[in-house]
């Protein structure tokens, strides 16, 4: 899971710290659609946030997101994710969830609005996975924003 609240500040830490203790409270159990409402129920009266699941069991990936969170396959079977638009607690429209079998190792790039648009993400793969996240934050990131990225290898 990637979350970003919106805008910066306390309010945004606020929100932030909620979605991570809603994340919590995930159970293996659950569906990445259930756990996105989970985490629009406890966001519910914060700043609000954008966020994208990814949830692997057996040799298949499960997917969905919300708002402006990034994903990109480096490696492996593409992963077609498409973020819903809305915002988790405030407004959060069905999202749409994916599926695909995984059949072979890859990685996943997960990253939010606070990397540049066009960002030559594939220029850069050759990278091991922790160069590539620093080069990302240190050549790659806004001024006016924070910006995470998370970086997922499976086999
Ligand atoms: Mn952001």
């Amino acid at each position: 899971m990637l979350v970003d609240a919106l805008g910066h500040g306390p309010k945004a830490a606020e929100a932030a710290a909620l979605a991570v203790e809603a994340a919590e409270q995930f159970t293996a159990t659950f569906s990445v659609e259930r756990a996105l409402g989970q985490l629009h129920q406890r966001l519910h009266g914060s700043r609000g946030a954008a966020a994208a699941l990814l949830r692997f069991e057996g040799s298949k990936v499960s997917f969905a997101g919300v708002g402006n969170v990034e994903l990109r396959t480096l490696a492996g079977p593409a992963i077609p994710y498409m973020a819903t638009n809305g915002v988790l607690g405030a407004r959060m429209p069905r999202p749409r969830v994916g599926e695909v079998a995984l059949e072979e190792p890859g990685r996943v790039l997960l990253f939010t609005d606070g990397i540049a648009r066009g960002t030559p993400i594939q220029s850069m793969i050759a990278l091991a996975p922790e160069l590539l996240c620093e080069r990302l934050i240190a050549d790659h990131s806004l001024e006016r924003d924070d910006a995470t990225v998370l970086h997922v290898s499976y086999s």
